[in-house]
């Protein structure tokens, strides 16, 4: 499987902001182009989608989140619909900032889980225990739950989609999991995976996200630890993301 690298720019860049970005993302690919090597996946704030998706070169569009309905009086919120014609292909599900800031639980995710598979679009399920959870030697318990909440009680696979195990913990704190841990969790989720859906899963990239820079990249994304990488802060300058991506091959 080619690894799969996203750049979650969460709650950053304006559209200016943005556009700068992409001309620099751009110039880097046509230099030296990632062609068939990686699936690369920018993740802009709603504001940027736009402009981020009328000029990008060499990856794809992904969005933070989104509501699960077409349309209605769901003030401030984003649907499906409106995402499609902006040309995104991915988006997030369940972030651990949205689970534990915004107070959004299994059912809701399941929800937008089901409303993009229903559109078209590729969900990213992310997943992963706190500090704590840890702790008390939970992991495994609460990354089932996680995955059971949103992907339990299907008869059939619901297509393609990605999953990113980010423990809490490790989530822009400058100290990410080591390999091991990640290789640990990431072959539990392929378990999980493979047992409720079978041989369809076992291309479903399991990748890593937690404080991931251009130097450990290569720890996480190789064979028998991780698929690739969700990036949140070293991926805000399009130099060091490229760094990361070209690291990651
Ligand atoms: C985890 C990650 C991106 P960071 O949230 O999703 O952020 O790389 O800053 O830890």
């Amino acid at each position: 499987m080619k690894p799969w690298l996203g750049a979650n720019w969460k709650m950053h860049k304006t559209v200016r902001e943005a556009r700068e970005y992409v001309a620099r993302w751009n110039s880097l690919v046509e230099e030296s182009p990632l062609g068939e090597e990686a699936e690369v996946v920018l993740f802009p704030p709603f504001t940027a989608l736009a402009a981020v998706g009328e000029a990008l070169v060499g990856a794809s569009l992904g969005a933070q989140d989104v509501y699960p309905e077409d349309q209605g009086a769901f003030t401030g919120e984003i649907s499906p619909l409106m995402l499609a014609e902006l040309g995104v292909r991915y988006v997030l599900v369940g972030h651990s900032e949205r689970r534990h800031i915004l107070g959004e639980e299994d059912a809701f995710l399941r929800r937008k889980f089901d409303a993009l598979v229903a559109r078209g679009f590729v969900p990213v399920l992310c997943v992963g225990e706190t500090a704590e959870e840890r702790r008390a030697g939970r992991t495994e318990e609460v990354l089932l739950r996680q995955l059971e909440g949103v992907l339990g009680g299907r008869e059939a696979f619901p297509g393609t989609f990605v999953v990113a195990y980010e423990p809490v913990w490790a989530i822009g704190t400058g100290t990410p999991a080591t390999p091991e841990d990640a290789a640990q969790a990431v072959a539990r989720i392929r378990t999980y995976l493979h047992g409720r859906f079978g041989a369809a899963a076992d291309g479903v990239p399991v990748v890593y996200g937690g404080s991931v820079d251009p130097e450990n990249v290569g720890g996480f994304v190789r064979p028998g630890v991780s698929d690739g990488a969700l990036v949140g802060s070293k991926s805000l300058e399009a130099d060091v993301f490229y760094r990361l991506v070209r690291n990651a091959l």
